[in-house]
């Protein structure tokens, strides 16, 4: 292991106040002690490196001119954060990063008075820092400045154009910084991302002199206001202006963001300038500036694993099962070989989906659509419209934002779109931002949706091809991040009779119906109870909606105890189950029903088997639930077996 850097002024910095009087010669310094000091944090921890490697200038300068926290500094999407919280009295627990116990990977509030707004979904830092600059205006605080930092991949999103939409009409001081470095995870798609690449390639770095007397010229004192209207009404309509000016924010930029000779002058500048006004300050950025690998490829630096400073090599879990992601991009292109109407969608995560093997497969048939999960389902409707069989690859955490979508353009119209949701379940280091936890809740109330979970990576290749087959309707099928358990998997998926679920093992007192992946956990709690003498049943249930309602009948006329089990949250499987339980009169006559499922409250980042371990979602658990349904008379019929 790497010994830790060297970093003699990054030591005088506990919080930004203590870097306010460093000179700009001293800021650089600092910034190439923060950017050591980043790189060794994370080679322990694993997280997001490239971003955070690209901002370490920006974070020093904007933490040097402006007054944080009073000033409000919001990061979109959070992932890029690492060297703020170095910088904001966090330095001490960076190498516990994302570690049980330890740091967040993103913004959070609780954490610190420095993290004004949390995140970890992007986008969101316009309209936050809309809000708060809108605050400050009602409340009289004239002074307070507020700073939203985000992407060139993060400003694809929809949510980023409706904020500036209202920002650009309301005059209220806020400075967005666009920190653009041509990159999303994967290389940026769309309009956008080419505008903003003629943007920069149109106008050379501004130099020093330039930005300063543009800014001064676009904010003077009262006298000159009017003049400078009609200057700027008559160079509009000479010139035009860029996309963000006809939006109603004053341009500045491109500027190099590595440069503190540049950064610092221009935020003193913007900060000092008085007027009320929506500012957007153009960087341009590298990201993983500063550490070669990283560098090189931007996309596998997003996320490391840990990893050797010197080589740059990342750690690698030794190899074993499949990931169900593979599984599934493997199945859907076996799928897609036979059925050329199969195309396939992402928001921006063709890696993390698996969808860049279908890519290369499939080009025409592929669509990256951006950080744009609202565009991607309703795109994925109008597909279906005319007889393609769109498959969304969303994780269950994204498809959040796109809730109205799939209500209203997919399973009202009943159109036949394809969810693919990975990442089901508990997710591990990202934490509860990223939880894939109530898209059963969610797609569970929505009639014509038909919802299927495998228990394993080969019923998971069955349930591509089941909703390749399925024509009548909206589908979706959720399956966890991780490895599988290493089935052999099938030649071909096989279609699965809709709403049927299947017997996996048959006794008589103790019915446990799984919905998932924890069908595992539910045969060796089976296996402990049948060595205290209880006979188990457990099944799959396979299906959420329609609910198998014989089989559940079935275990529920045959048993003393029914217990569902599932990777997600109140309102989903158990609660559907309860509900055919209750109105069948199931619950009339003595049945003990124990619905499992993840408790109600957030669970923070830890190894997804300890957040199993915190959800009481164990085989263990499982046995404890079955025992006290049965009650005290449990244990003498243990004893006695
Ligand atoms: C709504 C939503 N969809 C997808 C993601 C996954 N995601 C995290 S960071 C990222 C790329 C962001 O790119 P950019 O804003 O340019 O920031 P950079 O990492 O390049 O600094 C994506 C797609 C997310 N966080 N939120």
């Amino acid at each position: 292991m790497a010994t830790p850097p060297v970093t003699p002024l990054l030591d005088r910095v506990r919080v930004p106040a203590d870097l306010r009087n460093f000179s700009t010669e001293q800021l650089k310094q600092l910034a190439s002690e923060l950017r050591a000091e980043t790189i060794d944090a994370v080679s322990r921890t694993g997280g997001h490196l490239g971003a955070s490697l690209g901002v370490v200038e920006l974070t020093v300068a904007i933490h040097a001119i402006f007054d944080t926290p009073r000033d409000r500094l919001i990061w979109d999407v959070g992932h890029q954060c690492y060297p703020h919280k170095i910088l904001t009295g966090r330095r001490d627990r960076i190498r516990t990063l994302r570690q049980g116990g330890g740091l967040s990977g993103f913004t959070r509030r609780s954490e610190s008075e420095y993290d004004p707004f949390g995140a970890a979904h992007s986008s969101t830092s316009i309209s936050a820092g809309l809000g708060m600059a809108v605050a400050r205006d009602l409340k009289g605080e004239d002074k307070r400045q507020v700073i939203a930092v985000i992407g060139d991949g993060a400003m694809s999103a929809g949510m980023a154009y409706e904020a500036m939409n209202n920002a650009g009409a309301m005059r209220s001081r806020l400075i967005v910084v666009l920190n653009d470095n041509d990159m999303s995870i994967a290389p940026p798609v769309g309009a956008m991302s080419s505008y903003l690449s003629r943007l920069i390639s149109s106008r050379p770095f501004l130099s020093i002199r330039e930005t300063m007397a543009r800014i001064a010229r676009r904010f003077p004192g009262p006298l000159e206001r009017a003049a400078r209207r009609a200057d700027e009404y008559a160079r509009g309509l000479l010139t035009g202006g860029t996309l963000f000016e006809e939006l109603g924010f004053y341009y500045v930029g491109p500027i190099d963001g590595h440069d503190l000779d540049y950064l610092l002058p221009i935020l003193r500048n913007l900060r000092d300038a008085d007027d009320a006004h929506p500012i957007l300050l153009h960087v341009v950025t590298q990201k993983g500036k500063g550490y070669a690998p990283a560098e090189a490829a931007p996309d596998k630096y997003h996320g490391v694993q840990k990893f050797n400073v010197v080589t740059g090599e990342q750690a690698k879990a030794p190899p074993g099962p499949p990931s169900y992601t593979k599984v599934f991009s493997k199945a859907l292109i076996a799928e897609a070989e036979a059925d050329d109407r199969i195309v396939a969608i992402t928001a921006a995560m063709p890696g993390g989906t698996g969808l860049d093997r279908f890519a290369q497969k499939f080009p025409r048939r592929h669509f990256d659509v951006g950080i744009a999960e609202q565009h991607a389902v309703t795109f994925a409707a109008g597909l279906a419209t005319e007889g393609m069989k769109p498959f969304c690859a969303i994780y269950s955490t994204f498809l959040q934002r796109a809730y109205d979508q799939v209500m209203h353009d997919v399973a009202l119209q009943n159109l036949p779109v394809r969810f693919a949701l990975d990442r089901a379940g508990l997710v591990g280091a990202d934490g509860a931002t990223h939880a894939g936890a109530y898209d059963v809740a969610y797609l569970g109330c929505l009639p014509n949706m038909v919802l299927m979970a495998p228990a394993d990576e080969s019923e998971l290749v069955h349930m591509v091809a089941t909703a390749a087959a399925y024509d009548d309707g909206p589908i979706a099928f959720r399956y966890p991040r991780g490895e599988g358990l290493g089935l052999p998997l099938p030649e071909k998926g096989e279609v699965l009779a809709i709403g049927k679920g299947r017997m996996v093992k048959e006794g008589s007192t103790i019915a446990l119906l799984s919905y998932g992946t924890r069908l595992a956990e539910c045969l060796r709690a089976a296996d402990e109870l049948s060595a205290r003498g209880f006979s188990c049943t457990v099944a799959d249930a396979r299906f959420a909606k329609p609910l198998d309602k014989a089989l559940i009948e079935r275990l529920a006329r045959g048993h003393e105890v029914l217990i569902t089990i599932e990777e997600g949250s109140v309102g989903g499987f158990g609660s559907l189950v309860a509900q055919h339980l209750a109105w069948k009169g199931l619950l009339d006559h003595g049945l003990r029903f124990r619905p499992m499922c993840l408790p109600d409250s957030y669970i923070d980042h830890e190894s997804p088997k300890k957040q199993y371990d915190q959800a009481g979602l164990t085989a263990s658990h499982i046995v404890t639930a079955a025992l006290n349904a049965l009650g005290p008379a449990s244990d003498s019929r243990s004893a006695s077996a």
